[in-house]
């Protein structure tokens, strides 16, 4: 079960509820959870899923914890916008501004009835910041007023803690625990920012939202006044940097994962690789194509109720693969176009090989062949990023038997056909599921 309409479920109809029933199997850290039908969680149907571990390895350097979940925000509903653009007629639409736990500035004046999310921190406290950013189309970068923060966690990953930042880059999906000290004596309080990175065009011009950033305060003890407005523009150098440095990796690419048995890349043989070139074809619509192939939604059936039910072994569908179980795979992404796109893989998280700096070209597989992959300290994530004119190389593990969307979590690509599924050992998930009743027809 990862609740992709089509996939492993129907859509759930209005007023019908529907009963996820899971183990977490000492699976921990910092997830979310939205709807997957259309472009919906872009209107607001999503959440923040925490998975605590009474075994955190941190838990000894924080007192407390915070969720700040940052999202673009549309003032026209993105329901709305996808009806036009699924006709061919406009571009990614541009978010209107960015949201810090649902509160934004719009139509108010910063220095007098602006309302910001405040978020209270006590002297020489130690708190822990779990950042997520739920957009459907922007990238971020967040920075707080002279704090540094330390990385701990990435993607539910534990990190090995030795990187202190003062600016974090975070694509739609992705999410990251920092540490955080508080000031020992503290008579000020400070912004918190978040920005979003300008959007690429086809023509290598960029636009940017009219409210690129979102502020929050840093509020110490009970001090209810606001910082300094002449420390406004203090960070922004920091912000342009991260920007720069983004666009040749998008992703923070620095972090080195937890010396932990489980996050130990196989070495065992690779199985098969798979190479998917991405590609964005124009027409009316148009579509993002994984060679040559636009994925399609089943409309009416769920590819899980074919393999159950109908007893299928395969499915046959446009990007769509069967994959044996614990087995070795490598991914290739070669990304033919102007923009990057932040992929998620359901079921699985992945070790990043290889990741291509922005025009470096794509991967074939002899070169693939010819490459040496540094096997120590492996970035192994859920949600990474495919840079412009360029690859990426991902390796998962197949024991997690279930049917996986790889997926852009820009979500305006993913409405025009960008996912890849990957079925994963159906034998495995007959024999698992056989009692499980699932319906074999959904309604649109
Ligand atoms: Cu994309």
């Amino acid at each position: 079960m990862d609740g992709v309409p089509g996939i492993s479920q129907c859509s759930i109809l209005p007023n019908q509820s529907f009963n996820y029933l899971f183990s977490t199997n000492n699976q921990s850290g910092t997830y979310w959870y939205h709807s997957h039908h259309l472009i919906q969680y872009g209107d607001g149907l999503k959440g923040i899923f925490i998975i605590q571990n009474p075994n955190d390895p941190f838990q000894h350097f924080y007192d407390n914890e915070e969720i700040f979940q940052i999202t673009d925000w549309y003032h026209i509903p993105v329901h709305i916008l996808l009806n036009t653009y699924l006709t061919g007629t406009i571009n990614d639409p541009i978010p209107d501004c960015l949201l810090f736990n649902g509160i934004g500035q719009f139509n108010c004046h910063l220095y007098e009835n602006c309302s910001f999310y405040r978020s209270i921190i006590q002297t020489n406290s130690r708190k822990r910041y779990r950042i997520i950013n739920t957009s459907i189309y922007s990238t971020i970068t967040i920075t707080i007023d002279q704090h540094q923060m330390k990385l701990i966690e990435m993607d539910g990953i534990y990190l090995n803690g030795n990187e202190i930042v003062q600016s974090i880059r975070i694509n739609p999906g992705q999410r990251y625990s920092f540490l955080l000290h508080g000031n020992e004596n503290s008579s000020q309080n400070y912004w918190i920012r978040v920005t979003t990175h300008p959007f690429i065009q086809f023509n290598n011009q960029y636009l940017q939202s009219n409210h690129s950033t979102v502020y929050a305060i840093l509020q110490y003890n009970s001090n209810e006044f606001l910082p300094s407005f002449h420390s406004l523009h203090n960070d922004f150098h920091l912000i342009q940097q991260s920007i720069l440095n983004g666009q040749h990796f998008v992703d923070e690419i620095n972090l080195i994962p937890m010396n932990l048995t489980k996050y130990e890349i196989p070495k065992k043989k690779v199985f098969q690789t798979i190479i998917l070139n991405a590609q964005f074809k124009g027409g009316n619509p148009g579509g993002m194509f994984f060679n040559n192939e636009m994925f399609i939604h089943p409309r009416n059936t769920t590819f899980l109720s074919l393999i159950l039910q109908k007893n299928q072994s395969e499915i046959h569908w446009p990007s769509t693969i069967t994959i044996k179980e614990n087995e070795i795979y490598d991914i290739i992404i070669n990304n033919n176009d102007y923009s990057s796109h932040p992929f998620h893989l359901h079921g699985h998280h992945v070790w990043i090989l290889s990741q291509g700096k922005s025009n470096e070209g794509f991967l074939n597989q002899t070169q693939y062949e010819t490459m040496n992959f540094n096997l120590n300290n492996v970035i192994y994530r859920d949600t990474f990023s495919v840079t412009p004119y360029s690859y990426l190389i991902f390796r998962f593990y197949s024991n997690n038997p279930g049917i996986w969307m790889l997926h852009c979590h820009n979500d305006w690509h993913l409405q025009i056909g960008m996912a890849f599924v990957f079925v994963e050992s159906p034998k495995l998930i007959q024999q698992t599921h056989s009692n499980l009743s699932i319906p074999d027809k959904c309604y649109k």
